[in-house]
Protein backbone atom coordinates (compact mmCIF):
# COMPACT_ATOMS: atom_id res chain seq x y z
CA UNK A 1 0.00 0.00 0.00
CA UNK A 2 1.00 3.31 0.92
CA UNK A 3 4.73 2.27 1.86
CA UNK A 4 5.09 0.44 -1.29
CA UNK A 5 4.70 3.99 -3.17
CA UNK A 6 8.20 5.19 -4.91
CA UNK A 7 8.33 8.98 -4.31
CA UNK A 8 7.49 10.97 -7.14
CA UNK A 9 6.56 13.81 -9.01
CA UNK A 10 3.42 14.70 -11.07
CA UNK A 11 3.55 13.88 -15.03
CA UNK A 12 3.51 17.45 -16.54
CA UNK A 13 5.80 18.98 -13.37
CA UNK A 14 7.49 22.12 -14.88
CA UNK A 15 11.23 21.91 -14.48
CA UNK A 16 13.81 23.96 -15.84
CA UNK A 17 16.85 27.00 -14.95
CA UNK A 18 16.64 30.22 -13.47
CA UNK A 19 18.39 33.71 -13.95
CA UNK A 20 18.39 37.30 -12.60
CA UNK A 21 19.20 40.35 -14.92
CA UNK A 22 22.07 41.62 -13.36
CA UNK A 23 23.71 38.25 -13.03
CA UNK A 24 23.55 37.59 -16.57
CA UNK A 25 23.16 40.14 -19.53
CA UNK A 26 26.07 42.75 -19.44
CA UNK A 27 25.66 45.74 -21.87
CA UNK A 28 24.60 48.32 -19.04
CA UNK A 29 24.95 51.12 -21.35
CA UNK A 30 23.49 49.74 -24.46
CA UNK A 31 20.30 50.82 -26.37
CA UNK A 32 19.77 53.31 -23.22
CA UNK A 33 19.70 51.03 -20.40
CA UNK A 34 20.56 53.52 -17.61
CA UNK A 35 22.41 52.36 -13.53
CA UNK A 36 20.81 50.34 -11.54
CA UNK A 37 21.68 49.87 -7.76
CA UNK A 38 24.14 47.09 -8.23
CA UNK A 39 25.98 48.89 -11.12
CA UNK A 40 26.47 51.93 -8.95
CA UNK A 41 27.33 49.62 -5.48
CA UNK A 42 30.24 47.54 -8.16
CA UNK A 43 31.78 50.68 -8.21
CA UNK A 44 32.83 50.91 -4.65
CA UNK A 45 36.13 49.30 -4.12
CA UNK A 46 35.76 46.90 -1.24
CA UNK A 47 31.91 45.82 -2.14
CA UNK A 48 32.71 42.98 -4.78
CA UNK A 49 35.31 39.92 -3.56
CA UNK A 50 37.31 40.21 -7.03
CA UNK A 51 36.32 43.72 -7.53
CA UNK A 52 34.55 42.78 -10.62
CA UNK A 53 31.08 43.70 -11.57
CA UNK A 54 28.26 42.78 -14.23
CA UNK A 55 29.33 44.81 -17.02
CA UNK A 56 30.20 42.08 -19.15
CA UNK A 57 28.98 38.80 -16.69
CA UNK A 58 27.51 36.09 -19.54
CA UNK A 59 27.13 38.67 -22.11
CA UNK A 60 23.49 37.48 -22.46
CA UNK A 61 22.12 40.78 -23.91
CA UNK A 62 23.91 39.62 -27.34
CA UNK A 63 23.56 35.86 -26.93
CA UNK A 64 20.04 35.33 -25.20
CA UNK A 65 19.65 33.14 -28.31
CA UNK A 66 22.51 31.13 -27.57
CA UNK A 67 20.61 30.68 -24.16
CA UNK A 68 17.83 29.08 -25.80
CA UNK A 69 19.52 26.86 -27.49
CA UNK A 70 21.75 25.72 -24.57
CA UNK A 71 18.20 25.21 -22.32
CA UNK A 72 16.46 23.18 -25.24
CA UNK A 73 19.56 21.02 -25.71
CA UNK A 74 18.95 20.30 -21.49
CA UNK A 75 15.57 19.93 -22.36
CA UNK A 76 14.30 22.09 -20.24
CA UNK A 77 10.36 23.03 -20.15
CA UNK A 78 11.01 26.28 -18.21
CA UNK A 79 13.15 29.42 -18.03
CA UNK A 80 13.16 31.80 -15.47
CA UNK A 81 14.66 35.24 -16.09
CA UNK A 82 14.16 38.70 -14.43
CA UNK A 83 13.64 42.51 -16.10
CA UNK A 84 16.13 44.98 -15.36
CA UNK A 85 14.41 47.68 -14.99
CA UNK A 86 16.55 50.25 -15.45
CA UNK A 87 16.91 48.84 -19.31
CA UNK A 88 13.00 49.31 -20.00
CA UNK A 89 12.68 52.60 -18.20
CA UNK A 90 15.55 53.94 -17.43
CA UNK A 91 14.94 56.60 -14.86
CA UNK A 92 12.39 54.24 -13.27
CA UNK A 93 9.52 56.27 -12.40
CA UNK A 94 6.38 56.42 -13.48
CA UNK A 95 6.62 59.49 -15.51
CA UNK A 96 10.04 58.63 -17.12
CA UNK A 97 9.41 57.22 -20.94
CA UNK A 98 9.85 53.55 -22.02
CA UNK A 99 12.78 52.32 -23.62
CA UNK A 100 11.28 50.81 -26.40
CA UNK A 101 14.66 48.87 -27.48
CA UNK A 102 15.53 47.47 -23.83
CA UNK A 103 11.62 46.50 -23.75
CA UNK A 104 11.90 44.46 -27.33
CA UNK A 105 14.87 42.80 -25.87
CA UNK A 106 12.32 40.70 -23.31
CA UNK A 107 9.85 40.39 -26.06
CA UNK A 108 12.17 38.80 -28.18
CA UNK A 109 13.22 36.76 -25.60
CA UNK A 110 10.26 35.23 -24.88
CA UNK A 111 9.24 34.70 -28.20
CA UNK A 112 12.66 32.71 -28.72
CA UNK A 113 11.35 30.67 -25.86
CA UNK A 114 8.01 30.03 -27.12
CA UNK A 115 9.35 29.38 -30.72
CA UNK A 116 11.57 26.68 -28.66
CA UNK A 117 8.67 25.40 -26.66
CA UNK A 118 10.10 26.55 -23.55
CA UNK A 119 7.69 28.07 -20.91
CA UNK A 120 9.01 31.31 -19.55
CA UNK A 121 8.94 32.71 -16.23
CA UNK A 122 9.54 36.25 -15.33
CA UNK A 123 10.53 38.16 -12.11
CA UNK A 124 9.73 41.31 -12.05
CA UNK A 125 12.41 42.69 -10.07
CA UNK A 126 15.50 40.58 -8.81
CA UNK A 127 17.14 43.79 -6.45
CA UNK A 128 18.55 46.29 -9.54
CA UNK A 129 16.34 49.00 -8.85
CA UNK A 130 17.22 51.78 -10.79
CA UNK A 131 19.50 54.12 -9.47
CA UNK A 132 17.46 57.43 -10.07
CA UNK A 133 14.48 55.82 -7.41
CA UNK A 134 17.18 55.82 -5.31
CA UNK A 135 18.71 58.88 -5.72
CA UNK A 136 15.27 60.88 -5.85
CA UNK A 137 13.61 59.74 -2.87
CA UNK A 138 15.35 56.52 -1.41
CA UNK A 139 13.97 54.08 -2.96
CA UNK A 140 12.02 51.12 -0.86
CA UNK A 141 12.20 53.63 2.02
CA UNK A 142 9.85 56.01 0.45
CA UNK A 143 6.65 53.71 -0.20
CA UNK A 144 4.17 56.60 -0.91
CA UNK A 145 6.89 57.21 -4.36
CA UNK A 146 8.48 53.40 -4.63
CA UNK A 147 4.85 51.45 -4.46
CA UNK A 148 3.37 54.07 -7.62
CA UNK A 149 6.49 54.05 -10.23
CA UNK A 150 6.93 50.01 -9.41
CA UNK A 151 3.30 49.07 -10.17
CA UNK A 152 3.69 51.13 -13.12
CA UNK A 153 6.74 49.39 -14.19
CA UNK A 154 5.18 46.34 -13.93
CA UNK A 155 2.40 47.37 -16.01
CA UNK A 156 4.67 48.37 -18.54
CA UNK A 157 5.70 44.55 -18.70
CA UNK A 158 2.26 42.57 -18.34
CA UNK A 159 0.38 44.97 -20.89
CA UNK A 160 4.41 44.33 -23.19
CA UNK A 161 4.30 40.24 -22.47
CA UNK A 162 0.12 39.76 -23.03
CA UNK A 163 -1.20 36.56 -23.40
CA UNK A 164 2.53 35.13 -23.99
CA UNK A 165 3.67 34.90 -20.32
CA UNK A 166 1.68 33.00 -18.06
CA UNK A 167 3.79 32.89 -14.88
CA UNK A 168 4.94 36.65 -13.02
CA UNK A 169 6.65 36.90 -10.14
CA UNK A 170 6.44 39.89 -8.40
CA UNK A 171 9.72 40.28 -5.99
CA UNK A 172 12.96 38.07 -5.57
CA UNK A 173 13.53 37.28 -2.31
CA UNK A 174 12.42 40.26 -0.55
CA UNK A 175 14.37 38.95 2.73
CA UNK A 176 17.65 39.57 0.51
CA UNK A 177 17.04 43.47 -0.30
CA UNK A 178 15.92 43.95 3.40
CA UNK A 179 18.53 42.38 5.37
CA UNK A 180 21.86 42.09 2.97
CA UNK A 181 20.97 45.74 1.20
CA UNK A 182 19.81 47.38 4.11
CA UNK A 183 20.95 45.71 7.86
CA UNK A 184 24.23 44.08 6.83
CA UNK A 185 24.76 46.29 3.60
CA UNK A 186 26.70 43.62 1.85
CA UNK A 187 24.01 43.85 -0.95
CA UNK A 188 23.15 47.27 -2.94
CA UNK A 189 22.61 49.93 -1.49
CA UNK A 190 24.89 48.83 1.14
CA UNK A 191 22.96 50.15 3.83
CA UNK A 192 23.98 49.62 7.73
CA UNK A 193 24.49 50.86 11.12
CA UNK A 194 28.31 49.46 10.81
CA UNK A 195 29.83 52.98 9.95
CA UNK A 196 33.09 51.18 9.09
CA UNK A 197 30.89 49.88 6.09
CA UNK A 198 28.89 52.78 5.21
CA UNK A 199 28.10 56.46 6.08
CA UNK A 200 24.38 55.68 6.22
CA UNK A 201 21.72 53.77 7.15
CA UNK A 202 19.67 52.22 10.18
CA UNK A 203 19.76 48.50 10.68
CA UNK A 204 17.26 48.71 13.74
CA UNK A 205 14.46 50.31 11.46
CA UNK A 206 15.38 50.50 7.36
CA UNK A 207 14.66 46.83 6.95
CA UNK A 208 11.63 46.15 8.67
CA UNK A 209 10.57 49.40 6.30
CA UNK A 210 11.82 48.15 3.40
CA UNK A 211 10.03 44.78 3.62
CA UNK A 212 7.08 46.91 4.03
CA UNK A 213 7.26 48.59 0.78
CA UNK A 214 8.04 45.75 -0.81
CA UNK A 215 4.93 43.85 0.32
CA UNK A 216 2.98 46.89 -0.32
CA UNK A 217 3.97 47.02 -4.08
CA UNK A 218 3.72 43.35 -4.41
CA UNK A 219 -0.34 43.33 -3.58
CA UNK A 220 -0.49 46.58 -5.48
CA UNK A 221 1.03 44.86 -8.96
CA UNK A 222 -1.06 41.60 -8.53
CA UNK A 223 -4.29 43.47 -8.19
CA UNK A 224 -3.33 45.63 -11.17
CA UNK A 225 -2.50 42.00 -12.55
CA UNK A 226 -5.68 40.50 -11.54
CA UNK A 227 -8.10 43.35 -12.49
CA UNK A 228 -6.07 44.35 -15.75
CA UNK A 229 -4.98 41.49 -17.12
CA UNK A 230 -5.76 38.11 -15.92
CA UNK A 231 -9.22 37.54 -17.49
CA UNK A 232 -7.43 38.22 -21.48
CA UNK A 233 -4.35 36.80 -20.36
CA UNK A 234 -4.43 34.21 -18.40
CA UNK A 235 -1.55 34.27 -16.05
CA UNK A 236 -0.88 33.68 -12.38
CA UNK A 237 1.33 35.75 -10.03
CA UNK A 238 2.88 35.24 -6.85
CA UNK A 239 6.34 36.55 -5.18
CA UNK A 240 9.28 34.38 -4.21
CA UNK A 241 10.76 34.01 -0.54
CA UNK A 242 13.74 32.32 0.26
CA UNK A 243 14.65 30.14 3.55
CA UNK A 244 16.85 27.44 5.10
CA UNK A 245 15.59 24.85 7.09
CA UNK A 246 16.59 24.89 10.59
CA UNK A 247 17.55 22.29 13.21
CA UNK A 248 18.41 22.56 16.65
CA UNK A 249 21.93 23.19 17.87
CA UNK A 250 21.04 21.07 20.93
CA UNK A 251 17.84 18.88 20.23
CA UNK A 252 17.15 18.25 23.99
CA UNK A 253 17.25 22.11 24.99
CA UNK A 254 13.43 23.19 24.22
CA UNK A 255 14.90 26.86 23.69
CA UNK A 256 16.82 26.13 20.85
CA UNK A 257 13.69 23.54 19.37
CA UNK A 258 11.67 27.16 20.07
CA UNK A 259 14.42 29.60 18.43
CA UNK A 260 13.74 26.95 15.33
CA UNK A 261 10.64 28.31 14.72
CA UNK A 262 11.65 32.03 15.36
CA UNK A 263 14.09 31.76 12.57
CA UNK A 264 12.13 30.30 10.05
CA UNK A 265 9.47 33.17 11.18
CA UNK A 266 12.09 36.01 11.05
CA UNK A 267 13.03 34.36 7.35
CA UNK A 268 10.05 33.29 5.64
CA UNK A 269 6.68 34.28 7.75
CA UNK A 270 8.05 37.77 7.65
CA UNK A 271 7.03 37.94 3.95
CA UNK A 272 4.14 35.01 4.05
CA UNK A 273 2.42 35.46 7.49
CA UNK A 274 0.92 38.75 5.71
CA UNK A 275 0.11 37.49 2.75
CA UNK A 276 -1.47 34.23 3.34
CA UNK A 277 -2.87 35.17 7.43
CA UNK A 278 -2.92 39.70 6.74
CA UNK A 279 -0.15 39.96 9.42
CA UNK A 280 3.60 40.34 10.83
CA UNK A 281 4.32 37.06 12.95
CA UNK A 282 4.16 37.63 16.84
CA UNK A 283 7.29 36.73 17.35
CA UNK A 284 8.50 39.44 15.15
CA UNK A 285 5.56 42.25 16.63
CA UNK A 286 7.04 41.26 20.50
CA UNK A 287 10.96 41.59 19.56
CA UNK A 288 10.52 44.50 17.22
CA UNK A 289 7.62 46.84 18.57
CA UNK A 290 6.65 49.52 16.04
CA UNK A 291 9.72 49.29 14.51
CA UNK A 292 8.12 46.84 12.76
CA UNK A 293 5.45 48.90 10.48
CA UNK A 294 1.72 47.83 10.65
CA UNK A 295 -0.87 47.39 8.35
CA UNK A 296 -3.65 49.94 7.81
CA UNK A 297 -6.85 48.18 6.39
CA UNK A 298 -6.18 49.46 2.55
CA UNK A 299 -2.83 48.00 2.88
CA UNK A 300 -3.73 44.83 4.53
CA UNK A 301 -6.51 44.40 1.95
CA UNK A 302 -4.13 44.59 -1.09
CA UNK A 303 -1.47 42.03 0.14
CA UNK A 304 -3.72 39.15 2.00
CA UNK A 305 -4.77 36.81 -0.17
CA UNK A 306 -2.41 38.21 -2.96
CA UNK A 307 -0.50 34.65 -4.22
CA UNK A 308 -1.79 32.62 -7.06
CA UNK A 309 1.45 30.32 -5.92
CA UNK A 310 4.04 30.54 -3.35
CA UNK A 311 7.19 30.79 -4.80
CA UNK A 312 10.16 29.27 -2.84
CA UNK A 313 14.01 29.52 -3.34
CA UNK A 314 15.84 26.97 -0.82
CA UNK A 315 19.64 26.09 -0.74
CA UNK A 316 20.52 24.85 2.80
CA UNK A 317 20.22 25.18 6.64
CA UNK A 318 21.41 25.89 9.56
CA UNK A 319 21.74 24.93 13.50
CA UNK A 320 19.78 27.09 15.41
CA UNK A 321 21.18 28.05 19.10
CA UNK A 322 19.31 30.60 21.37
CA UNK A 323 20.60 33.51 23.23
CA UNK A 324 19.86 34.39 26.68
CA UNK A 325 20.50 38.25 26.25
CA UNK A 326 17.89 40.42 25.14
CA UNK A 327 18.17 40.78 21.65
CA UNK A 328 20.13 43.72 19.98
CA UNK A 329 18.49 46.61 18.18
CA UNK A 330 19.64 45.25 14.75
CA UNK A 331 19.21 42.24 15.15
CA UNK A 332 17.35 40.32 12.41
CA UNK A 333 17.07 36.65 13.18
CA UNK A 334 14.83 36.86 16.42
CA UNK A 335 17.52 36.72 18.69
CA UNK A 336 19.31 33.90 18.08
CA UNK A 337 23.24 31.87 16.49
CA UNK A 338 23.18 30.21 13.63
CA UNK A 339 26.20 27.05 13.06
CA UNK A 340 26.97 24.73 10.04
CA UNK A 341 27.64 22.19 12.98
CA UNK A 342 25.72 21.41 16.12
CA UNK A 343 26.64 20.75 19.91
CA UNK A 344 27.75 17.07 19.23
CA UNK A 345 30.25 19.26 16.74
CA UNK A 346 28.47 17.42 13.71
CA UNK A 347 28.26 19.23 10.44
CA UNK A 348 24.84 19.81 8.60
CA UNK A 349 26.17 18.93 5.28
CA UNK A 350 29.33 19.21 3.19
CA UNK A 351 31.12 22.69 2.88
CA UNK A 352 30.95 24.64 -0.60
CA UNK A 353 32.24 27.84 -1.92
CA UNK A 354 29.28 29.85 -0.43
CA UNK A 355 29.64 30.23 3.35
CA UNK A 356 25.87 29.61 3.93
CA UNK A 357 25.48 26.89 1.89
CA UNK A 358 25.79 23.39 2.93
CA UNK A 359 23.83 20.99 1.40
CA UNK A 360 21.06 18.79 3.75
CA UNK A 361 18.51 17.43 1.04
CA UNK A 362 16.18 16.15 4.09
CA UNK A 363 16.11 19.87 5.33
CA UNK A 364 14.32 20.96 1.53
CA UNK A 365 11.03 18.49 2.07
CA UNK A 366 10.81 18.86 5.82
CA UNK A 367 10.55 22.95 4.60
CA UNK A 368 8.28 21.87 1.77
CA UNK A 369 5.89 20.78 4.57
CA UNK A 370 6.06 23.47 7.14
CA UNK A 371 5.15 26.02 4.20
CA UNK A 372 2.45 23.63 2.75
CA UNK A 373 1.01 22.92 6.59
CA UNK A 374 1.19 26.56 7.75
CA UNK A 375 -0.09 28.33 4.61
CA UNK A 376 -2.90 25.61 3.74
CA UNK A 377 -1.55 23.98 0.86
CA UNK A 378 -0.90 26.81 -1.59
CA UNK A 379 0.23 25.52 -4.77
CA UNK A 380 4.28 25.51 -4.96
CA UNK A 381 6.95 26.06 -7.53
CA UNK A 382 10.67 25.93 -6.21
CA UNK A 383 12.08 29.39 -8.42
CA UNK A 384 15.52 28.14 -7.21
CA UNK A 385 17.57 25.74 -5.67
CA UNK A 386 21.37 24.77 -6.71
CA UNK A 387 24.53 24.87 -5.18
CA UNK A 388 28.24 25.91 -5.56
CA UNK A 389 32.14 23.83 -5.07
CA UNK A 390 34.60 24.15 -2.99
CA UNK A 391 37.09 25.16 -5.37
CA UNK A 392 34.98 24.86 -8.41
CA UNK A 393 36.94 27.68 -9.77
CA UNK A 394 40.55 26.81 -8.97
CA UNK A 395 40.40 24.06 -11.53
CA UNK A 396 41.08 23.00 -15.14
CA UNK A 397 37.77 23.63 -17.30
CA UNK A 398 37.99 19.61 -18.02
CA UNK A 399 37.69 18.92 -14.56
CA UNK A 400 34.92 21.46 -13.63
CA UNK A 401 32.89 20.01 -16.13
CA UNK A 402 32.43 16.94 -13.99
CA UNK A 403 30.73 18.43 -11.59
CA UNK A 404 29.97 14.98 -9.63
CA UNK A 405 29.00 16.70 -6.33
CA UNK A 406 26.38 19.30 -7.97
CA UNK A 407 24.64 16.45 -9.86
CA UNK A 408 24.37 14.56 -6.32
CA UNK A 409 23.32 17.52 -4.67
CA UNK A 410 20.40 17.56 -7.72
CA UNK A 411 19.57 14.24 -7.10
CA UNK A 412 18.94 14.51 -3.60
CA UNK A 413 17.22 17.46 -3.72
CA UNK A 414 14.72 16.38 -6.25
CA UNK A 415 14.45 13.09 -4.53
CA UNK A 416 13.09 15.28 -1.28
CA UNK A 417 11.06 17.35 -2.84
CA UNK A 418 9.55 13.80 -4.45
CA UNK A 419 8.97 12.98 -0.83
CA UNK A 420 7.48 15.69 0.14
CA UNK A 421 4.61 15.20 -2.94
CA UNK A 422 4.27 11.69 -2.54
CA UNK A 423 4.31 11.76 1.60
CA UNK A 424 3.48 14.73 2.73
CA UNK A 425 0.57 16.39 0.71
CA UNK A 426 3.06 19.43 -1.23
CA UNK A 427 1.26 20.67 -3.77
CA UNK A 428 4.98 21.12 -5.53
CA UNK A 429 4.64 21.84 -9.11
CA UNK A 430 7.91 23.26 -10.57
CA UNK A 431 11.42 22.93 -9.95
CA UNK A 432 14.04 26.08 -11.37
CA UNK A 433 17.45 25.10 -10.88
CA UNK A 434 19.75 27.71 -9.90
CA UNK A 435 21.67 28.36 -12.40
CA UNK A 436 21.60 27.66 -16.03
CA UNK A 437 25.27 28.98 -16.22
CA UNK A 438 27.81 30.70 -14.38
CA UNK A 439 26.90 34.40 -13.60
CA UNK A 440 27.91 37.47 -11.51
CA UNK A 441 27.50 35.52 -8.10
CA UNK A 442 26.51 39.67 -6.60
CA UNK A 443 29.69 40.27 -3.49
CA UNK A 444 31.44 37.09 -4.42
CA UNK A 445 31.69 38.15 -8.27
CA UNK A 446 33.18 35.53 -10.18
CA UNK A 447 34.68 33.39 -8.30
CA UNK A 448 32.18 30.94 -7.15
CA UNK A 449 30.12 29.44 -9.66
CA UNK A 450 26.77 28.33 -9.62
CA UNK A 451 26.11 26.85 -13.44
CA UNK A 452 24.98 23.59 -14.91
CA UNK A 453 27.02 24.95 -17.38
CA UNK A 454 30.65 26.39 -17.46
CA UNK A 455 31.09 30.33 -18.70
CA UNK A 456 34.74 30.84 -20.21
CA UNK A 457 34.62 34.80 -18.73
CA UNK A 458 38.50 34.81 -20.59
CA UNK A 459 37.50 33.15 -23.53
CA UNK A 460 34.42 35.13 -24.96
CA UNK A 461 31.98 33.78 -22.74
CA UNK A 462 31.39 30.46 -24.41
CA UNK A 463 29.36 28.30 -22.76
CA UNK A 464 30.36 24.94 -21.94
CA UNK A 465 27.77 22.15 -20.61
CA UNK A 466 29.10 20.59 -17.11
CA UNK A 467 27.77 16.98 -16.34
CA UNK A 468 25.08 18.12 -14.25
CA UNK A 469 23.28 19.96 -17.51
CA UNK A 470 23.88 16.65 -19.16
CA UNK A 471 21.97 14.90 -15.64
CA UNK A 472 19.40 16.83 -14.87
CA UNK A 473 16.98 15.96 -17.35
CA UNK A 474 17.54 11.94 -16.55
CA UNK A 475 17.07 12.84 -13.06
CA UNK A 476 13.64 14.30 -13.72
CA UNK A 477 12.19 11.78 -16.27
CA UNK A 478 12.85 9.23 -13.99
CA UNK A 479 10.88 10.90 -10.85
CA UNK A 480 7.54 12.21 -13.33
CA UNK A 481 5.37 10.15 -13.84
C1 LIG B 1 19.93 33.70 -4.26
N1 LIG B 1 22.64 34.16 1.64
O1 LIG B 1 20.56 34.58 -3.40
C2 LIG B 1 19.60 34.61 -5.42
O2 LIG B 1 18.25 34.68 -5.74
C3 LIG B 1 20.47 34.42 -6.61
O3 LIG B 1 20.49 35.61 -7.36
C4 LIG B 1 21.85 33.96 -6.19
O4 LIG B 1 22.78 33.94 -7.21
C5 LIG B 1 21.66 32.58 -5.58
O5 LIG B 1 20.76 32.61 -4.49
C6 LIG B 1 22.95 31.93 -5.11
O6 LIG B 1 23.53 32.69 -4.11
C7 LIG B 1 21.07 34.37 -2.17
O7 LIG B 1 23.73 34.77 1.90
C8 LIG B 1 22.25 35.03 -1.85
O8 LIG B 1 22.05 33.50 2.53
C9 LIG B 1 22.76 34.95 -0.60
C10 LIG B 1 22.10 34.23 0.37
C11 LIG B 1 20.92 33.58 0.07
C12 LIG B 1 20.40 33.66 -1.20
Amino acid sequence: MGSTTKAHLPKDFLWGFATASYQIEGAPHEDGRADSIWDTFCRIPGKIADGSSGDVACDSYHRYKEDVALLKSIGAKAYRFSISWSRVIPLGGRDDPVNEKGLQYYVDLVDELHANGIEPLITLFHWDLPQTLHDRYGGFLNQEEYVQDYVRFARVMFKAMGSKVKMWITYNEPWCSSILGYSIGQFAPGHTSDRKKSPVGDSSIEPWRVGHSILISHGAAVKVYREEFKSSDGGEIGITLNGDWVEPWDANDPKDVEACERKLEFSISWFADPIYKGEYPASMRKQLGDRLPSFTDDERALVQGSNDFYGMNHYTADYIKHLESAPEPDNFNGNLETSKTNKEGHAIGPETQSPWLCPYAPGFRKLLKWISDRYDRPIMYVTESGTSLKGENDKTRDEILEDDFRVEYFRDYVNAMAEASTFDDVDVRGYMAWSLMDNFEWAEGYETRFGVTFVDYEGGQKRYPKKSARVIGEIFSSMCE
